[in-house]
């Protein structure tokens, strides 16, 4: 098995998704989390400028979604068919999207008007994506599932309840919680506030 060092804040945030995979899998991997507030001395030292990376056997690889979508297709966590992965991947999309688009450095107010404008179209999508299947995917789950509650936890900390109009949505996450692994990593990894 190789060699698996994956770098990122004390936050669940953009690393969380690949801590899943590996948890998961019950992959063991070294979980190197720089405090935020040294970050400066340390950003030159990555290739473009951002965290996380993961390093495989000594080489480093960036860009969350790319790393954890070749860390799930190891897993079985992609999908079953290309159409599934086309329908997997948008998920994912949209979620991205939000990621990406979200005011971070921004005040309150600008936190707050991106939330009541942008998640209601992407939320409800999803929602009725997901309708009353299990999974994104259907009968078996991939690492949307994992993506959606990893997204959750970086949103509820602005908002709480920011979902709560969303019951299947909800229910997903209640179920990828139940995931012996996951569970068990959720019980056992650093505390952080997203
Ligand atoms: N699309 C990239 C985004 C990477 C990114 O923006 N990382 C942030 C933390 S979530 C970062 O490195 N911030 C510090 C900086 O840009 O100096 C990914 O998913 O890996």
């Amino acid at each position: 098995m190789p060699n698996y060092k994956l770098t990122y804040f004390n936050f669940k945030g953009r690393g969380e998704i690949i801590r899943y995979i590996f948890a998961y899998t019950n992959t063991p991997f070294e979980d190197h989390r720089i405090d935020y507030n040294e970050w400066p001395a340390h950003k030159s030292s990555f290739p473009f400028g951002k965290v996380p990376v993961v390093e495989i056997d000594g080489v480093v690889y960036s860009q969350s979604l790319a790393i954890a979508r070749y860390l799930a297709k190891q897993a079985g966590l992609t999908g079953k068919t290309p159409i599934d992965d086309l329908n997997i991947d948008a998920v994912i999309d949209h979620l991205d999207d939000l990621v990406t688009l979200f005011p971070w450095e921004g005040d309150e107010k600008k936190k707050n008007e991106y939330m009541d404008k942008c998640f209601p179209p992407v939320l409800s999508g999803l929602e009725k994506a997901l309708g009353n299947k299990k999974w994104f995917a259907g009968d078996y789950v991939t690492w949307a599932d994992f993506f959606w509650d990893n997204c959750y936890d970086m949103f509820e900390h602005h908002r709480p309840g920011f979902a709560n109009a969303y019951p299947h949505l909800l229910a997903l996450r209640k179920r990828v919680h139940e995931i012996p692994e996951i569970a068990a990593w959720i019980k056992k990894r650093p505390e952080s506030q997203f």
